[in-house]
């Protein structure tokens, strides 16, 4: 059974929702980043040394050994590479998933996340910041139209880990301010998306 280490934000339910993909049990375990304490507690640090969720620890890894990991792209990569599903086998399209993926980890994920700091994180608004990621955020949703005008998915005709791993980013457009409306080809994609039952559950993650 697979230890997940998490908290209700995008980077944690992309890897619930890969494990409901793949069919793989897993236990939940619960970090309250709000304390600022569980996620630098030494026990977790040991898991995850750069204290944030979410973390997986595998009992049976790579080498049959236990195998922790912390980043939510890695772990991605690596769940893929544990079942053989949700990135290409063939090598041209691998690539465009693993470039969708890196777009997602390096562009959508920490924009989003500035915005939402800025936005609704502080007490007083910064207005600088919310306009700087504001914009940067609705950029990239125009990015992300042209590219799902051309493709049913992020990277291209197959589901994959670059899906996954934005879907529950743009699940939070209402907190960075976008209107879902003003992009129509990721509103198609989200709404198809939002229809899977592996989606629905590991959205869901953790229970209450
Ligand atoms: N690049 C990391 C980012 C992880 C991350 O920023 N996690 C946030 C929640 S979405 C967190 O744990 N924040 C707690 C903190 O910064 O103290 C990943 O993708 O796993």
């Amino acid at each position: 059974m697979i230890e997940l280490y998490t908290w209700s934000t995008p980077n944690g339910r992309k890897v619930s929702i890969m494990l409901e993909e793949c069919g793989l049990p897993y236990n939940v375990h619960k970090i309250n980043i709000g304390t600022n304490s569980e996620q630098f507690a030494p026990e977790y640090l040991k898991i995850n040394p750069n204290g944030k969720i979410p973390s997986i620890v595998d009992p049976d890894g790579p080498d049959g050994k236990p195998y922790a990991m912390m980043e939510s792209g890695a772990i991605l990569v690596y769940l893929a590479g544990k079942t053989g599903r949700f990135l290409p086998k063939s090598l041209r399209s691998r690539y465009d998933a693993l470039q969708w993926l890196m777009f997602q980890m390096g562009s959508v994920g920490p924009m989003f996340g500035q915005a939402h700091h800025f936005m609704r994180a502080k007490k007083d608004e910064v207005p600088y910041g919310s306009e700087r990621y504001g914009n940067e955020a609705k950029r990239l949703y125009g990015v992300m139209d042209v590219q799902l005008a051309r493709n049913r998915f992020l990277s291209g005709s197959e589901y994959t880990i670059a899906d996954v791993a934005t879907y529950p980013w743009v699940a939070r457009h209402e907190w960075h301010r976008v209107d879902l409306g003003r992009f129509p080809n990721v509103k198609r994609w989200y709404d198809a998306l939002g229809e899977r039952p592996a989606v629905m559950k590991g959205m869901a993650v953790p229970a209450p």
